[in-house]
C-alpha cells in the first residue's frame, strides 16, 4: 500500500518527503488514508488521500468537477474560512487516474475528535454548518453541477430497483426478507411524498450536500464550532428536505446504523431539536412554507429510502455498501425500518419542533 500511496503523492508533487501513512476508517464507499510528509523546514504536513469507488461513482471526473466548482464558490463567498483544497497534478487536474480508480488529495484539517456524535452542542453546530452550506450555495446555480449519481434521492426509483431485485431474486435471499418487504410496500406512498411534490413543482431545486452526517463536519478543537463541511462527493441539485431528513436519520438514531437489537433503536427528539435549531437558524428566512412543511416527513422518507437501498443491496449480493459480514445489509435495513417506525409515532412532535424553530428564525 505504501508504494501506491507514494506513487499518488508523487503525481501531486507534494513538497517534502513521504514519512508515514495510516488508513482512516470512515464511510461505506471510498478508501481513505492520512499521509504525513516531512518538510525541509523540519515541520510536518498531513494530507488526506482518497480512492474513489468506481462502482458507486461511475463518472468520477464529474464528481471532481463539481467539487472544484463548489470549493471555489466557498472560497469566493467566505474568504478567510477553512475550506477544502484539492491538490492539482502537473496537468492541472484535481485527481489522478489509476486503472478503474481515481485518487485525490486534499489538505488535512486538524479538528476535534467526535467521541460523542450525540452531544447536543455538536449536533446543533453541525446543523448550522449544513444550513450555512445550503445558504451559501443558494447563490450557486444548480444547473452548473452534474448529477453525479442520477436519481440519488428518487425514492420512487429506489423502490422500483428493490422490486426488480425481488423479481430476480438471484441469490434466493428474498425468503429472508418477506416481512420487511411487506412493511416497506405498505409505506411506499408516504415515503415517496417528496418526489411527488417535486414532480408537481411544489419544491424548489437547490444545491444539496446529500450526506449530512455529523461526522461529515469538522469541529474546532477548542470551542467545537463547525469549521467546514467535508465529503462533497454527492453535492448535487436536490431538495432541502433531503439534507434535513438524512441528517436526522443518522444523528437522531439512539443506536448505531447497524444495530441488531432493535429495542435500542429510536428517534431522539432532543437530537432532532438540536439539529433543527442549527439548520434553520441560517436558512428559515429563505425556505418556502412548502419546503418547511416537508421537513418532518422527509426524515421518515429518507430513513425508509435507505432501508430500501440496504435491502436492495442485500438481495443483489452486496455490490454497493461495504459489508463486514454476510447479512450486514439486511441488519442495516431492519435497523432503518425500526427507526422509521418510531418516527411515524413521533411525527406530531417533530412537526411542532419545526414550527417552533421556523417561528424563531424567520
Ligand atoms: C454512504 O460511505 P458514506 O458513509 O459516505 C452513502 C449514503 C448513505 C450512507 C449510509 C454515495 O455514505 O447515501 O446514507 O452510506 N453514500 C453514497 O451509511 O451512496
Ligand atoms: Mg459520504
Amino acid at each position: 500500500m505504501q508504494e501506491k500511496l507514494m506513487e499518488i503523492c508523487t503525481a501531486f508533487r507534494l513538497p517534502g518527503s513521504f514519512d508515514r501513512w495510516e488508513e482512516v476508517k470512515v464511510g461505506n464507499i471510498n478508501k481513505t488514508y492520512k499521509v504525513t510528509y516531512a518538510r525541509e523546514n523540519g515541520l510536518e504536513k498531513a494530507y488526506i488521500l482518497q480512492r474513489v469507488n468506481p462502482f458507486v461513482f461511475k463518472n468520477p471526473e464529474q464528481v471532481m468537477e463539481n467539487i472544484e466548482r463548489v470549493t471555489q464558490h466557498f472560497r469566493r463567498l467566505q474568504p478567510g474560512k477553512v475550506t477544502l483544497h484539492y491538490h492539482h497534478t502537473r496537468d492541472g487536474k484535481n485527481f489522478v487516474r489509476d486503472g478503474d480508480y481515481i485518487w485525490r488529495v486534499v489538505n488535512y484539517i486538524p479538528s476535534a475528535p467526535v467521541t460523542d456524535a450525540r452531544d447536543e452542542t455538536l449536533v446543533r453546530n453541525a446543523g448550522f454548518a449544513f444550513g450555512e452550506f445550503q445558504a451559501v450555495l443558494s447563490y450557486f446555480d444548480p444547473a452548473q453541477l452534474y448529477e453525479t449519481i442520477p436519481d440519488f434521492h428518487n425514492t420512487q426509483k429506489r423502490f422500483d430497483a428493490l422490486e426488480e431485485a425481488v423479481e430476480a431474486d438471484s441469490l434466493g435471499r428474498v425468503k429472508e426478507a418477506e416481512a420487511e418487504l411487506s412493511w416497506l410496500r405498505s409505506v411506499r406512498e408516504d415515503a415517496c411524498c417528496l418526489c411527488r411534490m417535486q414532480e408537481e413543482g411544489l419544491l424548489p431545486l437547490r444545491v444539496t450536500h446529500n450526506d449530512t452526517k455529523v461526522n461529515n463536519v469538522l469541529f474546532d478543537k477548542k470551542d467545537h464550532r463547525a469549521l467546514v463541511v467535508i465529503d462533497l462527493d454527492t453535492v448535487m441539485p436536490g431538495l432541502a428536505g433531503n439534507d434535513f431528513g438524512d441528517a436526522i436519520r443518522s444523528v437522531a438514531n439512539t443506536a448505531a446504523e447497524d444495530e441488531k437489537d432493535l429495542s435500542k433503536v429510536s428517534c431522539d427528539l432532543r437530537m432532532f431539536r438540536a439539529f433543527a435549531e442549527g439548520f434553520l437558524e441560517p436558512t428559515a428566512h429563505a425556505f418556502t412554507q412548502h419546503e418547511m412543511d416537508t421537513f418532518s416527513i422527509s426524515c421518515f422518507a429518507l430513513t425508509v429510502e435507505l432501508a430500501v437501498r440496504f435491502l436492495t443491496d442485500y438481495l443483489l449480493g452486496d455490490p454497493y455498501f461495504y459489508c463486514a459480514y454476510p447479512a450486514h445489509n439486511l441488519v442495516r435495513a431492519r435497523c432503518q425500518m425500526a427507526l422509521a417506525r418510531d418516527m411515524q409515532r413521533k411525527m406530531g412532535e417533530m412537526e411542532k419542533i419545526i414550527a417552533d424553530c421556523a417561528e424563531k428564525y424567520r
